[in-house]
């Protein structure tokens, strides 16, 4: 165990890497150089826990969930793999006698982010707690060479840059497999053809054959030894089939498929590129997990007692008719007992209730692209018609089979072809079954299940935030870094003003630490005896940045039509990453960032008000972001973020939660009591009502509430300079366009709550404090080991 080794064999055994690696002395090596021989180090440690749980599948015969995800987005491995190992303080000790700062070491590591957001920072937490809960769960996804884009503000706007996160040292976590390397096939044509005993097996003509290459990393449980593997997948073009690939721009078009994370698909060459990325990870994958299940020698029919695959997002649902055709085509399976496999082994978890999750294919594209995989998707579709039809009413069998219109529907794909469908926060669950996938509760009632995000304390206490950790060591002992449950201790004590105090010197710390980043970053000076009041997450009109930009606004009108009104000071935190082709999206960065140099220049304002937008929000971001915040903005429409999982990190980390009815905010608010959490604006019956009337008119509210007229015309009067072309777009769509997401409508009530909440900052640090407290202790309900837990019992049936 990594636990054993002691300092001295730690230092020889990171200076001998060094110079295996470097050939240099540790007093002479660069931080990256020392990162590098560290991280490899590690690897060493865990090596044989790794193997032998890699091994023990087959040769132990357990039940494995393998978590198939198009993104993974971890951030940076190295403290977390130090803390689950049980030796950070050791290595950071024995480094420092050695004149090396760990941190540095920490500041050299790159970002893993092969995820855009919430669904891929999930994926990443569920893998920590599958090995921390020790259950035998893997990861399955690909290995882009480049990951989510590096974001440059320049003149205010968003500009991408590549982000080339594999340095000439590759990936130090991972271990390449080309042993376990698989072929995929793509294109080309197929007939089926009858073979002995009069079984048809399918014939490939003019197929094109990629090589699909593993990388697996391991996956550090929290001190109890157990090393789980997250595999991500690269194509490379085989040699015996080179000749399918003869000129250079052939080649650079296989190059392609593992380059980017989600390329630019409003073309149809970056469709295919899609869809070729989302085949090819779930061939590879499948591939191998059969292969190694046939290698327990038990009949395949039986796979369901031993497999479970997770389809997470509808981008792996093809994992469907691939497991179909590996047991079919490959094994020999017939047809129906393939099928109650692959039900009993598929699962499926649905991660938001907007319209372009539901991902469709169009059918011409998928048939040219995996003809075999269109095949047994007809085949799906037509028996799923034909057992249904007699059975409910023609529009249900028509809103739920696979292909309709020519489009091949992928969340119809995966809710038939598996045993469960969850979503990620009651509401959420609850508007699955009512709404989005309401035809399909008809039928299937028994697939639909809940399960609530969750977060990976560790991350988000521990290594976020090391001085509220070492708090909470001194006031009730260092039980909870093992048990998350034992926060709840911490309740005992919001009556004891000397704990309140301390835990008000740890903010002012955490908001010190980022002011300090602030200032090197921005050359801006935050006053943090200021409330810190932060909004970080994916640009998006539904999570409603604009509403927090139009609530700035007033202030600072408020305060140049009177600058003597008393204000408590603020501070207003932004960060958001926008999709490239996102427009609207664009324009709202474009806007914080001229709002935050019109309102940080004025000198008329001082520090009663300041605005910054953080570049680059990223997961390393987020944890010096959260340990500083003191009002956490949870604030999208009600009924459309499906969970959300910062508003939980921010919890942990004692901001107080100003929310709407949305996702788990409502969890937290039943975990916290409704005093401890600021809720405003509509609720998700509201929102439906209006849906249902069509009667929401924001011209009216626009026309008849003089303050909203004031803050919606500065987006257009000049009032902020060098936004005409957004500020008019921005107009346009809260009042020519219906504000779709109720801004207008919501505007006063969280106006009113932002007042509230700063009255009481100024006068009552101390009930503040007991709330953030409160807050603290609840969040141990938010742990993803309990999350992970229950998709294990409940979904995977596994151990
Ligand atoms: C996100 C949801 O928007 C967020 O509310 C949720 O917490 C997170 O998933 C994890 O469940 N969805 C995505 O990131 C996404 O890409 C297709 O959905």
């Amino acid at each position: 165990m990594a636990t054993d080794i002691n300092k001295a064999q730690f230092i020889k055994d990171f200076k001998d890497q060094l110079y295996e690696d470097f050939m240099v002395k540790n007093s002479d090596a660069t931080a990256e150089e020392q990162f590098v021989a560290l991280a490899k180090v590690i690897k060493n440690y865990v090596r044989p826990d790794w193997f032998r749980q890699k091994n023990g599948i087959v040769a132990d015969k357990k039940k494995t969930a393998y978590y198939f995800s198009i993104e993974f987005l971890p951030g940076k491995m190295l403290q977390t793999n130090l803390l689950n190992l049980g030796i950070y303080r050791m290595v950071e000790a024995a480094l420092a006698e050695n004149g090396v700062a760990l941190n540095d070491l920490v500041a050299a590591e790159r970002d893993m982010a092969l995820g855009n957001g919430g669904l891929g920072r999930l994926a990443a937490c569920f893998m920590d707690s599958l090995a921390t809960i020790g259950a035998p769960g893997f990861g399955n996804g690909i290995r882009y060479k480049y990951g989510l884009f590096k974001q440059k503000i320049v003149n205010g706007y968003q500009v991408e840059l590549p982000d080339a996160w594999l340095s000439s040292e590759g990936n130090v976590w991972e271990t390449k497999k080309p042993h376990s390397a698989v072929d995929v096939k793509i294109y080309g044509n197929v007939y089926l053809e009858p073979h002995d005993g009069g079984v048809l097996k399918p014939v490939y003509e003019n197929v094109k054959t990629l090589h699909a290459v593993p990388y697996d990393m391991p996956q550090i449980g929290f001190q109890n030894g157990v090393v789980n593997n997250l595999r991500l997948w690269d194509v490379e073009i085989p040699e015996k089939y080179e000749l399918d690939y003869p000129t250079l721009a052939d080649r650079r078009r296989v190059e392609d498929i593992t380059s980017v994370l989600y390329p630019d698909d409003s073309s149809r060459e970056g469709q295919s590129l899609r869809l070729i990325q989302e085949y090819f990870m779930v061939s590879a994958g499948l591939q191998t997990i059969v292969k190694s299940y046939a290698k327990m020698g038990l009949p395949m029919t039986a796979i369901q007692e031993k497999v479970a695959v997770h389809i997470n997002d509808t981008h792996p649902a093809m994992a469907v008719p691939e497991l179909m055709r590996i047991l079919m085509d490959d094994y020999g399976v017939k047809w129906s007992d393939a099928w109650t496999s692959t039900i009993a082994v598929m699962s499926y978890t649905n991660h938001t209730v907007l319209s372009e999750a539901l991902e469709k294919w169009d059918a011409a594209l998928f048939k040219e692209i995996v003809p075999r995989i269109h095949q047994i998707v007809g085949e799906i579709d037509r028996q799923f018609v034909a057992k249904w039809a007699s059975k409910v009413d023609a529009c249900v069998v028509d809103n739920t089979r696979i292909i309709r219109n020519g489009q091949i529907h992928m969340a119809n794909l995966a809710i038939i072809g598996g045993h469960s469908v969850n979503g990620v926060a009651k509401l959420h669950t609850e508007l699955l079954i009512e709404d989005v996938l309401k035809d399909f509760y008809t039928i299937f009632p028994e697939k639909f299940n809940n399960k609530t995000n969750g977060i990976v304390p560790r991350r988000w206490s521990q290594i976020a935030n090391p001085k509220l950790s070492n708090l909470i060591d001194d006031l009730i002992g260092k039980g909870w870094r093992r048990d998350i449950h034992e926060l709840k201790k911490l309740e005992n004590l919001t009556s004891d003003t000397a704990v309140l105090a301390q835990l008000d010197l740890v903010k002012t710390a955490n908001k010190q630490r980022l002011a300090d980043y602030a200032k090197k970053m921005l050359g801006i000076e935050l006053p943090v005896n200021a409330i810190f009041d932060v909004q970080v997450k994916r640009l998006h009109a539904y999570k409603r940045q604009l509403l927090n930009v139009m609530h700035i606004i007033k202030l600072y009108q408020d305060l140049k039509a009177n600058s003597e009104l008393e204000l408590t000071p603020r501070v207003f935190i932004f960060g958001a990453k926008a999709a490239p082709g996102y427009h609207f999206a664009k324009s709202v960065i474009k806007i914080i960032n001229e709002l935050a140099a019109l309102v940080n220049n004025d000198a008329e304002i001082g520090d009663k008000l300041k605005v910054v937008f953080l570049e680059n929000y990223n997961v390393s971001l987020a944890e010096l972001i959260i340990p500083a915040a003191d009002v956490s903005e949870q604030i999208s429409t009600a009924g459309k973020e499906a969970s959300g999982t910062s508003n939980m990190k921010f919890m942990m980390n004692g901001a107080l939660t100003l929310a709407t009815l949305d996702g788990a905010n409502i969890e937290i608010k039943d975990a916290v009591g409704e005093d401890n959490i600021i809720i405003f604006g509509m609720d998700k019956n509201a929102v439906y009502d209006h849906y249902q009337k069509h009667d929401y008119n924001a011209r009216a509210i626009y026309d008849n509430n003089p303050e909203i007229k004031r803050v919606v015309d500065a987006f257009v009067d000049g009032t902020i300079p060098n936004i005409h072309y957004e500020g008019h777009e921005i107009w346009d769509a809260l009042v020519s366009y219906n504000d779709e997401y109720f801004l207008l409508e919501d505007f006063d009530d969280y106006v009113k709550k932002q007042a509230e909440l700063a009255t009481l900052y100024a006068n009552d640090k101390q009930t503040w404090q007991q709330k953030a407290l409160i807050n603290i202790a609840n969040s141990e309900r938010f742990s993803s080991d309990d999350t992970i837990e229950l998709y294990a019992k409940e979904i995977w049936e596994i151990n």
